[in-house]
């Protein structure tokens, strides 16, 4: 695919104060602020409304057809998103989030308290990320978890190869009859059954629109087109484990086995290590999986979150390489 890029990037051209530690023209503009000198360069309104639907639309069309889709960008789907769209620039993705506001549950570290536990050897996606920690030993803390949900989400909507469409919902998937022979999971090129399918793609609309198909009628969604999806939508809630209930109803999963309770040791493990392509061309990563496979919860540690996430990346790179 042909990425544009996303715009230009002359911070290398700032000229700073070492002494002040912010740039010159910022620092020159300071004292003319609130006097008859300061003034914003002209706009009409028109041209502010047209910079943001011309690029939306644009975006929505170019997105249409896609090479990955992200469900959720709690932050499983934003480590995943960090490392796929560094991997592999030459691929398209799309990340779908129901919410207003990208992170997910990675906000606040537990409770309502700040800080951000991860379990050693999870210090190393932070590491990546160049985000300062306290070294606890065998973890680490990050002082709010609002630093690194905020800095993945920096880095990954720099990247030109990310649009993230927030306030979108993924309402249903997009399937396509599955023949075994062609599928990324099988290679013992058993005959079609009828009743597998693979994924090929998400039906969404916008969250606000989503919300009311009980009190207005026909709301038709949109479709995006992908060979891969990767699922990170948390555990089951109102939005959540969308994809696996999903898988449920239309019976390529018997049931779910249902999140257990709380058990930090076994649990973080367990989501990384089955970490995996669930059905053809759907790949699931973080607290989603727990509803899955009947995993323990972990609470307020997110090891596991980042690390589903690189193990989804690097799952989805093999999905669609082949
Ligand atoms: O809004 C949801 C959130 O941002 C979004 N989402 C859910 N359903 C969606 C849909 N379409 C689009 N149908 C949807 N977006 O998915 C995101 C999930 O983020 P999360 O933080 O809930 O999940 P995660 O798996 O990335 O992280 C889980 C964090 C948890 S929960 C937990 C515990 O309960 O013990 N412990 C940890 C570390």
């Amino acid at each position: 695919v042909n990425v544009k890029a996303i715009g230009k990037n002359d911070n290398a051209n700032v000229e700073r104060d070492e002494t002040r530690g912010l740039s010159k023209a910022l620092l020159d503009l300071m004292p003319t602020l609130g006097t008859d000198a300061f003034t914003f360069s002209p706009i009409r309104e028109s041209t502010v409304s047209r910079a943001m639907t011309r690029r939306y639309f644009s975006d929505l069309d170019a997105h249409a057809e896609t090479d990955i889709v992200i469900v959720g960008a709690g932050s499983c789907g934003l480590s995943c998103a960090y490392v796929l769209s560094t991997l592999r620039p030459d691929l398209r993705i799309t990340i779908i989030e129901a919410g207003v506001a990208p992170g997910g549950g990675a906000w606040l570290g537990g409770q309502l308290f700040s800080a951000m536990v991860m379990r050693k050897p999870a210090d190393l996606f932070v590491k990546e990320l160049n985000i300062p920690y306290e070294d606890e030993g065998d973890y680490i803390v990050i002082k709010h978890a609002a630093l690194f949900t905020s800095t993945v989400l920096s880095k990954v909507l720099q990247k030109p190869n990310v649009k993230l469409f927030n306030a979108t919902t993924v309402e249903d998937l997009i399937t396509r009859k599955h023949h075994a022979e062609s599928s990324a999971s099988s290679d013992d090129g058993e005959a079609a059954d009828e009743s597998k399918v693979r994924i090929a793609g998400v039906v969404t609309n916008w969250t606000l629109v989503s919300m009311h198909h009980d009190d207005q009628s026909c709301m038709d969604p949109n479709t995006i087109n992908a060979p891969v999806v990767i699922s990170t939508t948390g555990h089951d809630g109102p939005f959540g484990a969308f994809s696996v209930k999903r898988l449920v109803s239309m019976k390529q999963l018997e049931r779910l086995n249902g999140m257990r309770g709380l058990d930090m040791q076994s649990a973080e493990d367990a989501i990384v290590n089955n970490t995996r392509e669930i059905v053809p061309g759907l790949i699931v990563g973080g607290m989603e999986l727990s509803e899955i496979d009947g995993a323990n919860r972990m609470g307020p540690t997110f090891g596991a979150m980042a690390l589903s996430g690189v193990k989804a990346a690097h799952e989805a790179i093999r999905v669609f390489d082949l």
